[in-house]
């Protein structure tokens, strides 16, 4: 109901619109509209009451409020459901704790703000406002040697986001993370549960530092951290990033289903800053391995020529080494 007297109040928003017309019109008592008025305004929503007149919409919050981005959302699975908080310690904790309760393939978490944001092998994920932390649940049909094509097509949706909405091209380095200037603007942490054969579930967490001042990142991440508006000098609308990215992994989402992942990887290529070149490639128990990075293959391991010669790696963390110039 809240957000039917929302959506009145926008079509309406060069008059006002008495609380009689909105009662009439949902079939609610003026009482009703008048609470509901209320909370619209607790969350942020600047809604004017003129005696005899009525109401008049004269601001929206810049909140990712689930009727924000809904305005305007063309997908039917993604976002069908969307949990939002204004702080959360993790959305990928909530995601997960979702998930095991048996929440829908499709839902969406966001948060304004994250407490305990999770990067990954441990490592934490600085989260203040301005960004867009956000969580998927998946219930792919796939093996879970295949997790990782979604951490890719991830990022190739970021990348497309960014660019239709910011106007900014990113720099993909595999697997995770989107570079601006050679510094992290997104990082993606893909969760699955999984028995052998099958993904029970896949949480995909995505934090981009849309709109994050420089000067609000922790002392430690802020010499690598960058984010669109210390990039442009520009903020974007969150809402319309995420409308535009969860098209975009939609679309990819449900096609790669049918037709497989090989035209997502040839645009996950042309994002990459990774292929052609040398790269220190650091692997949980193993040696940190040098090499040439030559491509990825069809589940989206990383194929490095190194001494040994041809190896693919499912995992790990990429250095990109200065092109030596003779
Ligand atoms: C990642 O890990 O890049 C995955 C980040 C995923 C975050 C999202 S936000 C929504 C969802 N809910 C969560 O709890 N997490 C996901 P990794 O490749 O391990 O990179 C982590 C490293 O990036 C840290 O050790 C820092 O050095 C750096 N870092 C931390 N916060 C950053 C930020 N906001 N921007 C850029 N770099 C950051």
């Amino acid at each position: 109901m809240k957000e039917k007297i929302l959506a009145m109040l926008k079509a309406h928003k060069d008059g006002c619109l008495s609380g009689e017309e909105i009662s009439r019109k949902l079939h609610v008592s003026r009482t009703a509209v008048w609470k509901h008025i209320g909370a619209l305004r607790e969350e942020g929503y600047t809604v004017e009451s003129q005696p005899r007149l009525g109401y008049r919409l004269l601001g929206v919050p810049d909140l990712l409020l689930p009727q924000e981005v809904r305005e305007g959302l063309s997908t039917y699975l993604l976002g069908a459901k969307i949990h939002y908080l204004p702080t959360v310690d993790s959305t990928n904790r909530l995601a997960r704790e979702l998930a095991a309760a048996g929440e829908l393939d499709g839902t969406v978490v966001l948060a304004e703000e994250q407490t305990a944001g999770r990067g990954r092998l441990g490592r934490s994920w600085n989260s203040p406002a301005g960004g867009v932390w956000l969580s998927l649940l998946l219930r792919p049909r796939v093996v879970p040697q295949k997790a990782q094509l979604f951490t890719l097509l991830a990022a190739v949706a970021a990348s497309e986001a960014t660019e239709t909405v910011a106007g900014v091209r990113c720099g993909i380095k595999w697997p995770n993370d989107l570079l601006l200037s050679g510094k992290k603007v997104a990082g993606i942490l893909t969760e699955i549960s999984a028995e052998m054969e099958r993904v029970n579930f896949l949480i995909l967490g995505l934090g981009i530092n849309l709109n994050v001042p420089q000067g609000a990142f922790a002392p430690e991440v802020s010499h690598q951290a960058t984010s669109i508006l210390a990039h442009t000098g520009r903020t974007v609308s969150r809402a319309a990033w995420v409308r535009a990215f969860l098209s975009i992994f939609e679309q990819d989402y449900l096609s790669a289903e049918v037709n497989g992942f090989t035209g997502i990887l040839d645009r996950w290529r042309s994002y990459s800053v990774t292929l052609g070149q040398e790269i220190q490639l650091r692997v949980t128990g193993r040696e940190t391995v040098e090499g040439a990075a030559l491509d990825i293959d069809g589940d989206g391991g990383l194929i490095v020529l190194t001494a040994k010669g041809k190896e693919t790696f499912v995992a790990g963390e990429v250095t990109l080494l200065p092109k030596i110039v003779i």
